[in-house]
């Protein structure tokens, strides 16, 4: 793959966060990607929310598959974990990885194609068993990479840059996350990087699957007149549930909108979530309710985006196999072989 490093150097004066980086330690290599590419704002809005959040760079572990939306972490995190898995396959490749080491902060990164066409497979089970993620979704409705084919996202009746009309129904991530169990799913535009930033912070510090689908337009392949996810007919069409404010536990809470049209909520870490609801009949925190007004609103031709659904009380992988609460690299020889009574034990509990 072609890239280019960045030049270390930096501007003394360059403002620092709390744990002592500035903004450019969390960049990566120079993106490579079609410019305009929306899956580079993506990448920006990604690097802000870390640095803003004080995440210590060698904290996160960052994964994704194939396609141009997984090339997209060579372009963020430069000092971070990272693996680029088989197509489709990066949701067992985080799952395994988390499960031996819970103490990292897991950015899985995939493309439609990637998560809804050769993955959906993958994707479904991560959601259903709600590991512990921020899992991004780049979804431009087409396989960018391989010259622009449609994806399963792509909607029915959506044309092609040849003017191909796609027959197919589309396969709704943001659905299926809902269906699935996942306890924190949001829906974004990569032009709206207000809505974006916050909306990966909220995830981050969120303790179960947190899923964001982001509408992502491949300005080379799919932001033509009769595309459904343009930057034009995004703009034209998206529709926001929410206002979104992230408070850290060191912020202080203040009452700044009339009561009844916010909801806070209260994250496993103590970060809060502080909701402007635009729309005041919208609730959250109700599975079915967000599931039929985002159905209902589609058939108006409408993309419904910002936090459509959390669970603040949302236990993960880890808690549901109560497994070690320390990474399995630093376990000893003694935790690891308790010896032959407690196998006994064991053995004796399967008769
Ligand atoms: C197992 C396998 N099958 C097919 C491919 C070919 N391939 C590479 S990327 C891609 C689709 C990428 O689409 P998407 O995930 O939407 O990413 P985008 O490029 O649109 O960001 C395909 C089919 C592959 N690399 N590996
Ligand atoms: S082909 Fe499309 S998705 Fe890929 S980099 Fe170019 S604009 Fe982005
Ligand atoms: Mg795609």
């Amino acid at each position: 793959m072609t890239y280019i490093a960045k030049p270390r150097l930096h501007h003394p004066s360059l403002g620092k966060n709390k744990v002592g980086y500035t903004r450019r330690d969390y960049e990566g290599k120079v993106s490579t990607l079609c410019a305009g590419c929306g899956h580079d704002s993506i990448s920006a809005a990604i690097i802000q929310a870390c640095w803003e959040m004080d995440i210590e760079p060698h904290r996160v572990a960052k994964l994704s598959g194939i396609g141009c939306s997984s090339k997209t972490p060579d372009y963020f995190l430069g000092a971070s974990h990272g693996f680029n898995t088989v197509h489709g396959r990066m949701p067992s490749v985080l799952t395994g990885a988390n499960l031996a080491n819970r103490d990292l902060l897991y950015l899985g990164v995939s493309g439609d194609g990637d998560s809804a066409s050769i993955g959906l497979g993958q994707f479904a089970h991560a959601m259903r068993r709600n590991v512990n993620m921020v899992y991004i979704v780049e979804n431009n409705g087409v396989y960018g990479l391989t010259k622009g084919q449609f994806s399963a996202t792509a909607d029915k009746g959506s044309q092609s840059k040849k003017g191909v009309v796609n027959a197919d129904s589309p396969v709704d991530l943001v659905g299926l996350a809902m269906q699935l169990g996942a306890s924190f799913v949001a829906r974004s535009f990569s032009g709206d990087k207000e809505q974006m930033v916050p909306l990966i912070k909220a995830a981050m510090g969120h303790g179960g699957a947190a899923f964001i689908d982001i509408i992502s337009p491949c300005v080379t392949f799919n932001n033509h007149a009769g595309s459904t996810r343009s930057y034009d007919w995004v703009r034209e069409h998206n529709e926001a549930v929410s206002g979104i404010d992230f408070i850290s536990p060191r912020d202080e809470i203040t009452a700044t909108i009339a009561p009844g049209a916010v909801v806070d909520v209260e994250q496993h870490d103590g970060t809060v979530l502080r909701l402007r609801k635009l729309h005041t009949d919208y609730d959250p925190t109700d599975r079915v309710a967000a599931m039929s007004y985002m159905h209902a609103r589609a058939a108006e031709g409408e993309l419904v985006t910002g936090l459509l659904y959390v669970e603040d009380e949302a236990g993960d992988l880890h808690t549901a196999q109560n497994t070690s609460s320390r990474p399995l690299n630093s376990l000893g020889r003694t935790d690891l072989c308790p010896g032959t009574a407690a196998l006994d034990q064991l053995n004796a509990s399967f008769r």
